[in-house]
């Protein structure tokens, strides 16, 4: 057997006056809880330190880029990273990426893994980038990752916690192609952090479904590649909008193992054993046995 014993790290919603410091201290007092019942990975949603900004229109470059961060650890964030190495627990943790390539200013929806030691064993940033590019007024809000980010470029996973780790974010976790590509990788435990409004202004017929839709889509990737999946809400009532919770640990076998039952901050916890993935991927998703690349061709092509 190989345990990692593994928490959920839900958020209640963060306003937008609510500090990076007052965030953090939400993040360390679920840290601290989670060390305290043995957890070896606490998993946090995506764009934890901050409210959830794309809601909004700014046309003001500065005013956006106050959610982002520009180093990681950062002056506010160091002190996760030293309670990590200082109570022997690894974070997975999402953030606004402000970085500088070849001069030129990039920003990505990122999430990073964390090991025990503290150091950065893995980085993702966002690839399926939700929503739309420009400001369309007749929405109750917007959703502007589409110009606010750029998506990121693959699906990496990384050795770690005795395993094989891989991260996605949020509308990642809609997509079969995202746990696939990990999946090839031999992925063990994916980690998924998400915003989700309750309310889908281009489609509310959605609403009632999406909580359904938040579990179906991380269970049948689970159980089809033959991994754990961790999903990690930032829940509830954000800004005047409602975000669905529902953070839930998955088993290789597509089962929820444990669940948050509110929509604030909470830890769900699992003790999972790596080794349960074997049977899936030697039998029924043995890929190399059983896969038809040949005849999925299209899935790149188009
Ligand atoms: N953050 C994020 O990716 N949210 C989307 C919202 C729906 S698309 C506008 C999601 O897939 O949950």
């Amino acid at each position: 057997a190989r345990f990692v014993t593994i928490a959920a790290g839900q958020l209640g919603p963060i306003a937008r006056s609510e500090t990076r410091t007052a965030v953090m201290a939400r993040l360390t007092a679920l840290m601290r809880q989670a060390r305290a019942c043995g957890c070896d990975l606490i998993v946090y949603p995506e764009l934890a330190l901050t409210t959830f900004f794309p809601r909004w229109y700014f046309e003001d470059q500065a005013e956006i880029d106050d959610f982002f961060e520009r180093e990681m650890p950062g002056p506010e964030t160091q002190a996760l990273f030293d309670l990590a190495r200082e109570l022997g627990i690894g974070f997975c943790l999402g953030y606004a990426e402000l970085t500088v390539e070849a001069g030129l200013v990039r920003r990505y929806n990122t999430s990073i893994l964390v090991d025990k030691s503290g150091a950065i064993v893995l980085k993702y940033r966002k690839v399926h980038l939700p929503g739309h590019a420009e400001h369309e007024p007749w929405r109750e809000f917007q959703h502007l990752e589409k110009r606010y980010f750029e998506p990121g470029s693959g699906f990496g996973v990384a050795d770690a916690f005795g395993g094989v780790m891989g991260m996605a974010i949020c509308n990642d976790r809609r997509w079969s192609e995202t746990y696939r590509v990990m999946g090839l990788q031999g992925v063990e435990m994916v980690l998924i952090g998400y915003n989700t409004p309750v309310h889908n202004p281009p489609a509310p017929e959605h609403d009632d479904l999406s909580l359904f839709h938040n579990h179906l889509v991380m269970q049948a990737g689970a159980y089809q590649n033959g991994t754990f999946v961790v999903g990690v809400a930032k829940a509830g009532i954000e800004e005047g909008g409602d975000h669905i919770g529902g953070s839930c640990i998955i088993a290789p076998s597509g089962e929820i193992m444990a669940a948050c039952t509110t929509k604030g901050d909470e830890i769900a916890l699992a003790r999972c054993d790596l080794d349960l993935c074997n049977s899936y991927k030697r039998t029924t998703f043995n890929f190399d046995v059983h896969r038809q690349p040949r005849a999925y061709g299209m899935i790149v092509e188009r």
